[in-house]
């Protein structure tokens, strides 16, 4: 029986081959930044571009399929996870890195059936890695398999998160404060790449042992979250429990040791939902 997914996936690693070109393409060349929300929520020509170009790709061939994507719930776009098989789209994660040539910079494309995740494609720009994990199939980098540390130890782990949602001061001292607790346990450091998408794909190779954050998004989330469990890591909520890919928060882990003791350190702060409307 052909798997129906399959044929999406590969299609989707056609087209992130295509997005990621124009990205590369685009760094060698001058960018001009706008302001999104705030001044430090950035967003480029080339992130609504390179989304229009996933979209318009993928929907010719899958006509009755669901989107969500960062560009276009930013323009007004309902971000509404359905039952329906839906392409995650973030068409530039590390939007901030990509202004400023920082080489953690990512198309991610998360699919869902069910609201579970069936594969996720990552693709490093400027580092040229293609991540890509199937359901039940495994995770690999540029073709070769990947797997977690498996690391059970906090004290021997390097932890991931960012420094992101600053609006509000509050939550923003809960950010710092909660990086405070991380350090202290102690673990081996705590590094803040700009990329959720690589990032999860760091713990899906074993380079980082966790990645934690709070305020984030669907789009930020999906791709990486399939690389993740694919390799044989973990992914839960920030308190711990099961994973929520419209809860705007994550662990990611390479054990459950380790992912429950990250959980137990952390103030969590109401982030809101991605379908909250
Ligand atoms: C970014 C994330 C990054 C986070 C930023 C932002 P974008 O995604 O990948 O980890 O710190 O606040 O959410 O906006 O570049 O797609």
């Amino acid at each position: 029986m052909t798997d129906s997914w399959q044929e999406c996936m590969n299609h989707c690693v056609d087209v992130t081959k295509q997005a990621g070109k124009i990205v590369r393409e685009a760094l060698e060349k001058d960018i001009a930044v706008m302001e999104k929300s705030s001044p430090t929520d950035l967003v480029t020509e080339t992130d609504q571009r390179v989304e229009k170009l996933i979209i318009s790709a993928i929907r010719e061939k899958y006509p009755t399929h669901c989107f969500i994507g960062e560009e276009s719930v930013a323009a007004g776009a309902p971000s509404v996870l359905s039952d329906g098989p839906t392409w995650i789209i973030d068409p530039i994660d590390g939007t901030t890195n990509f202004v400023h040539r920082f080489p953690f910079v990512s198309v991610s494309i998360g699919f869902t059936v069910n609201k579970e995740v069936e594969f996720g494609i990552v693709y490093s720009c400027m580092e040229d890695k293609m991540y890509t994990a199937r359901r039940g199939k495994g995770a690999f980098c540029n073709g070769l398999p990947i797997k977690v540390s498996g690391q059970e130890d906090i004290t021997k782990s390097l932890v991931l998160t960012e420094m992101g949602l600053k609006k509000d001061p509050e939550h923003f001292k809960t950010v710092m404060d909660n990086i405070q607790k991380i350090l202290n346990v102690p673990v081996h450091g705590v590094r803040c790449p700009g990329s959720a998408a690589v990032n999860m794909c760091l713990v899906a190779c074993g380079a980082a042992d966790a990645y934690y954050h709070q305020g984030i998004y669907c789009w930020d989330m999906a791709g990486g979250a399939a690389l993740v469990t694919e390799a044989g890591g973990v992914i839960v909520d920030i308190t711990g429990g099961p994973f929520d890919l419209m809860s705007r928060r994550l662990i990611v882990a390479s054990s459950p040791r380790v992912a429950q003791r990250i959980a137990q350190e952390l103030t969590v702060f109401p982030c809101g939902r991605d379908d909250a409307g």
